[in-house]
């Protein structure tokens, strides 16, 4: 293998990013998932395990995992308390944190603002994050939220290119 193959294969490789999606069971993080791969979001069925998606977007590599639904149904103080804690996880230190706040289109849903509140990301310091309203159903500004999070990741980590 020639140097530029292996410079090439190391760019590649540095243009991967990991994407873990966490939420509250039923949340739709399938459905985003899927919807952004334009996968058919009508048949979804509830995720055992978890699912590693792999898709290219804006010249990066997305390495998305979609974890399964916890057997509980957790409360969102709970889903706090839980994202409190994984942001002192170590290794997770330099990770970049998008919420979103989906499923928009029905009337009852939280908005991005109170979900903020709820989550308490204000206090965050330790870790870039963003708040993102969307729906999955419609694909409303699900974009947004992923084009965020490349530009954050990007600048931080690539910011040789
Ligand atoms: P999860 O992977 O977070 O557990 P799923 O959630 O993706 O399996 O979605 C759970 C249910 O929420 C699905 O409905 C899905 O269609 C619905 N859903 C996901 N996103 C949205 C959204 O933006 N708007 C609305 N209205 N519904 C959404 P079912 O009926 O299959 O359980
Ligand atoms: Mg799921």
């Amino acid at each position: 293998m020639g140097l530029l193959t292996i410079l090439k294969k190391m760019k590649q490789k540095e243009k991967e990013i990991r994407l873990l999606m966490l939420g509250l069971d039923n949340a739709g993080k399938t459905t985003i998932l899927k919807r952004f791969i334009g996968e058919d979001i009508n048949k979804i069925e509830p995720t055992l395990g978890f699912n590693i998606q792999t898709l290219e977007h804006r010249g990066f590599k997305l390495n998305v995992w979609d974890i399964g639904d916890s057997a509980d149904k957790w409360r969102l103080d709970d889903c706090k308390t839980e994202l409190h804690q994984l942001l002192q996880e170590e290794r997770l230190a330099g990770a970049t944190l998008l919420v979103f706040a989906n499923k928009q289109d029905l009337p009852g849903a939280l908005s991005g603002g109170e979900l903020r509140q709820e989550l308490d990301l204000d206090s965050i310091r330790s870790h870039h994050w963003h708040i993102q309203w969307c729906s999955a159903v419609s694909g409303e500004k699900l974009l947004d939220g992923i084009d965020w999070i490349i530009a954050d990741i990007a600048s931080r980590i690539f910011t040789l290119e």
